[in-house]
């Protein structure tokens, strides 16, 4: 049996991001006919949620305590068996949403959105080269080579994320590609595109980055050790 859009939901931690939120939903909107489930975990003391409720999304609050605890708490708010992640910013492209659920109906388990295939030049250059370092040492330290960990859009078969304990905060997306990759879930890495941020970053580039470094080095060697 295939996926449909009706077997999909998209989930993304939002914290103050009015300036795109309604952009990002409409996209979602459009792409599947309105027919994915939309879950956002929202921080925000601006309109966020009130344009998110107006779109149709299910809002559950939480007080901002970073991406990886919004993003946690929506994977597992969402009630269908093909999960979809993204960032609540305009950077990602939904109208790649088909494709992904396309490659999940081919039998992929993961399906993880790769910036750096084709430039990103819309991201700032410090980020950009953090990114291809992380995706470096932890392709060293998994012994499989992966291009973009840091990526905030993928698509899950629902049992990979209930299979796996999480752990990480701000480095939950690299987390969320190492886990399974090692566990023997078929992943593959899609090219997409990269567009500027509506709005303003939410992760300092350097205790963001810290932090980061360290889940692409702790998580791998956890899973060696398992
Ligand atoms: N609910 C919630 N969402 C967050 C928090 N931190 C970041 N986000 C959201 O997570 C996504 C990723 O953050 P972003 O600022 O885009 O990080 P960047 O892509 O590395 O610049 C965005 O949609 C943010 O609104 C938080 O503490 N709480
Ligand atoms: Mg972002």
């Amino acid at each position: 049996m295939e996926y449909t859009f009706d077997d999909l939901s998209v989930v993304m931690g939002t914290y103050n991001e009015e300036a795109a939120i309604g952009t990002v939903l409409d996209d979602i909107d459009r792409v599947t006919d309105g027919r994915a489930e939309v879950v956002c975990v929202d921080g925000s003391d601006d309109r966020t949620p009130e344009i998110a409720r107006e779109h149709g999304a299910r809002v559950i609050e939480q007080e901002p305590r970073g991406y990886g605890y919004a993003v946690r708490k929506a994977l597992t708010a969402a009630s269908r068996p093909v999960i979809v992640t993204t960032d609540c910013d305009d950077t990602y492209p939904m109208d790649a949403l088909p494709r992904f659920l396309d490659l999940v109906n081919e039998g992929y388990d993961v399906v993880s959105g790769d910036r750096l295939y084709r430039g990103a030049d819309a991201m700032p250059a410090f980020n950009r080269l953090g990114n291809h370092a992380f995706a470096v040492i932890a392709s060293l330290l998994m012994g499989e080579r992966v291009h973009d960990t840091t990526t905030g859009m993928r698509a899950y078969r629902e049992e990979v994320i209930s299979n796996i304990r999480w752990t990480e905060n701000t480095g939950l997306s690299a987390e969320l590609l190492i886990r399974p990759l090692m566990r023997g879930y078929d992943v593959y890495e899609q090219p997409i595109g990269y567009a500027e941020r509506a709005g303003d970053t939410k992760l300092d580039p350097f205790a963001g980055g810290y932090a980061i470094l360290k889940s692409v080095v702790k998580v791998p060697l956890e899973e060696r050790l398992r």
